[in-house]
């Protein structure tokens, strides 16, 4: 194993029993880390804990495993607290993802302060997630979309982006790092240019907060979302952070168990942050796994992490330009670890496919980003998405099937 940066490489693979099978009877190579991570032991174990000692409902119970339950579920609260410095604990709200917590602000947040003609703006690098909630909301307010076009390296332009700002703008919502490209988008800059025109931002922060540094309070973003299982910890668990007095100005997104004060026929009234948001029993041990996933990072270093995997980005994308074929797609100054790319006369999925018989697990496709591909004049790409569990010479193995690919297409 060709050796980068000061992260034991080796050690941490072992921490994920996943990446020890075989693939169609290959070691597998796993570079699908931007649609989710792999999980290393200790957020299995928790899982599995959870369930065999001490499985109860939370907030309700007064047994031993009800408090045992959430005093280790309200743990994770105040581990994304500090993972994103986030002020108090009421501003984090557990969702079941990304998806839900854009849902939640377009449906609570905009469907309280839009009006007509109003504005909103996202980017053409959204994932559709950030995209469908927003046109939903738009055509239920008579609300316009907006949308911040990008050069051909897949970077927004800036300027364009402050040409469409003016006082019907209400919401900027922005992908942090797109995950079709990796481009890193200039979000500090976005949120003080929107805020000289009163609009609240949102940020997807999706594919940004496994691979960098995230301080809510230094960006003044007003609402941040991220997805635990691309943070190395389970599927159908997410984060939604925002401020507090909009938070607090905000309807209820679904109504139910938890949410409440107290309830009558007649009348309502809703429980304090963040529980107003929470209706529902949650999901429990994930939230819990959620936690041993954000210090298994936090161990590792983001700033290790960074410096490691852009290793792996400049490696491969060095590599696979040695291709004659083979165009990048995403070429931003300020990227993170993901390759996307195209072969000349080949649709995307035959190379996923001829590479998965390789025990190369890549995407193909659009990536939820059909209105991205469109610009590019693409049907799809190939994505090659590195976590600090990849190596140098997985990204060999890739290359040396990729000839393969060229030579059974060609
Ligand atoms: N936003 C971005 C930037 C994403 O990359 C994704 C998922 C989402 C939102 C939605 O996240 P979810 O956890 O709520 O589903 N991205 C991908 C991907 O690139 N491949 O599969 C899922």
């Amino acid at each position: 194993m060709k050796k980068i940066g000061n992260l034991n490489v080796e050690d941490i693979r072992n921490d994920f029993p996943i990446l020890k099978q075989k693939i169609n009877g290959k070691d597998l190579v796993y570079f699908d880390n931007a649609a989710t991570t792999q999980k290393p032991n200790v957020v299995i174990d928790t899982i599995s804990q959870y369930y065999n000692s001490y499985n109860a409902n939370i907030h309700r119970g007064i047994h031993t495993l009800a408090e045992k339950a959430t005093a280790e579920y309200e743990l994770t609260r105040n581990s994304v607290k500090n993972l994103l410095n986030a002020p108090t604990l009421e501003q984090i709200i557990f969702t079941r993802g990304v998806t839900e917590s854009i849902n939640l602000v377009a449906r609570s947040y905009g469907g309280a302060n839009l009006k007509p003609n109003d504005e909103v703006i996202i980017s053409t690098l959204e994932h559709h997630s950030n995209i469908v909630p927003w046109q939903l909301i738009c055509a239920e307010k008579g609300a316009i979309l907006k949308i911040i076009p990008i050069n051909d390296a897949g970077e927004i332009i800036f300027e364009e982006y402050e040409k469409l700002l003016n006082h019907r703008t209400k919401i900027v919502s922005i992908v942090h790092v797109s995950n079709a490209l990796g481009t890193i988008n200039p979000v500090a800059e976005i949120i003080q240019k929107a805020h000289q025109f009163g609009a609240v931002v949102m940020v997807d922060g999706a594919q940004s907060v496994s691979h960098l540094d995230v301080d809510v309070q230094a960006l003044d973003v007003d609402f941040f979302a991220f997805s635990g299982h691309k943070l190395y910890a389970p599927t159908g668990i997410g984060i939604l952070y925002g401020k507090k007095h909009l938070l607090e100005a905000m309807p209820p997104y679904q109504g139910g168990g938890e949410m409440i004060q107290e309830v009558t026929f007649e009348k309502t009234t809703y429980n304090e942050l963040p529980y107003k948001f929470e209706a529902g029993t949650p999901n429990i041990a994930d939230t819990i796994a959620l936690r041993k996933g954000i210090e298994y990072v936090t161990a590792i270093g983001k700033q290790n992490i960074a410096l490691y995997e852009d290793q792996l980005l400049q490696y491969c994308t060095s590599k696979l330009s040695d291709f004659q074929d083979i165009t990048l797609v995403g070429t931003a100054k300020h990227k993170i670890s993901v390759c996307s790319f195209s072969l000349a006369g080949v649709h995307p999925q035959d190379i996923g496919m001829i590479l998965d018989s390789e025990g190369i697990a890549i995407r193909t496709g659009h990536h939820c980003t059909q209105p991205l591909m469109q610009r590019l004049g693409l049907v799809g790409t190939a994505r090659a998405s590195f976590s600090f569990y990849n190596t140098l010479d997985e990204i060999d193995k890739m290359c040396v099937a990729m000839k393969k690919v060229i030579k059974m297409t060609k």
